[in-house]
């Protein structure tokens, strides 16, 4: 069932006393982890699930901030499960089944078409008029007369200028809500975009360029593909790839004892093209006997079969292949 923010407003009244996990898709990111941050300090029994990893960038930024954020691998037995910022079950990694399988209440907060989990147990909030799932909680606590400490509007404001890719992927709630927490936290709007940055040095983005001139470079249809390997976090080859001209970059690092592929798309492409990153990751992950999810332009995978990685760009590659070809 869909609901408007009246009613998601009085929603989240009814159950702030109750115990909620509050969870994501896969490998949760700046959106996730800001909006289950100031939600969170709205529902005080509430724990926030993270049932793989977090993003490096924002492990960084939640170390920036000093803050030490607690986090449970599984939904436990809550009285609500709140998913931010995904609107499928497909995306939520290690989560899918016992979210396929629960009686329990859902409510879904999200922003991504198209949706969403028809189920009789599920509630859904998903509006596009919002740039992040950040823009949605911070308007429904401000209806509901919250007041957030500093640091969690900070998180909200990280979360909705990474999302909106520095507000260019914004709408004109983005740039209201942005200008109301920059005022109340007295943030410089300069110092968030260099918090979200990567802060490289030198040697760094000497290794991003060289990964970058040394990958391989493929047009499907129109589409440049650049895929290769990342002696850095993959994503951030990635961002970069795409930065420098690429519609789809697929780059690969290890970590751990894992293989983590990250794949970006300009959001042209998305538009022109219909592709779903975070779907087509889904489905090749298991290549690297691994998960995969995410966003239509940002997704990731990992895995523990490194060898798997040949097998995952061919099968990647066909299925971005596939939607050139029904156009
Ligand atoms: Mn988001």
């Amino acid at each position: 069932m869909g609901i408007g923010i009246g009613e998601l407003k009085s929603m989240l009244e009814r159950y702030r006393k109750s115990n909620v996990s509050i969870a994501s898709h896969s490998i949760g990111d700046a959106d996730f982890i800001g909006s289950a941050i100031a939600l969170a300090e709205y529902i005080p029994n509430s724990k926030i699930i993270v049932q793989d990893k977090i993003s490096a960038n924002v492990e960084r930024i939640l170390k920036q901030n000093g803050i030490l954020l607690k986090t449970d691998s599984s939904l436990g037995n809550p009285d609500l499960i709140i998913l931010l910022d995904v609107n499928n079950f497909q995306n939520c990694g290690t989560l899918q089944t016992e979210l396929s399988k629960t009686k329990k209440s859902i409510l879904i907060i999200d922003h991504h078409h198209p949706k969403a989990e028809e189920r009789e147990n599920v509630i859904t909030f998903d509006q596009e008029e919002y740039s992040s799932t950040c823009n949605i909680v911070y308007s429904v606590l401000k209806e509901l007369g919250f007041k957030l400490t500093q640091k969690s509007a900070e998180m909200l404001l990280i979360g909705m200028v990474s999302d909106s890719a520095e507000l260019i992927n914004s709408t004109p709630k983005t740039f209201m809500h942005v200008s109301e927490i920059l005022d109340y936290t007295k943030t410089d709007y300069a110092d968030i975009v260099e918090e979200i940055s990567y802060n490289l040095n030198s040697k760094e983005r000497e290794e991003i360029i060289s990964d970058i001139c040394s990958s391989s470079k493929e047009n499907i249809s129109g589409i440049l593909i650049l895929y290769g390997e990342s002696k850095l976090p993959a994503h951030i080859s990635a961002d970069f790839a795409v930065k420098a001209g690429a519609d789809i970059a697929l780059f690969y690092s290890y970590y751990k004892e894992e293989i983590s592929i990250s794949a970006r798309m300009r959001h042209s492409t998305e538009k022109k093209r219909k592709i779903h990153l975070g779907e087509i990751m889904g489905k090749c992950a298991h290549a690297i006997n691994g998960t995969g999810g995410g966003h239509s332009c940002a997704a990731g995978a990992y895995g523990p079969k490194k060898e798997g990685y040949k097998d995952f760009v061919k099968e990647f590659k066909e299925m971005v292949s596939a939607t050139a070809a029904v156009l």
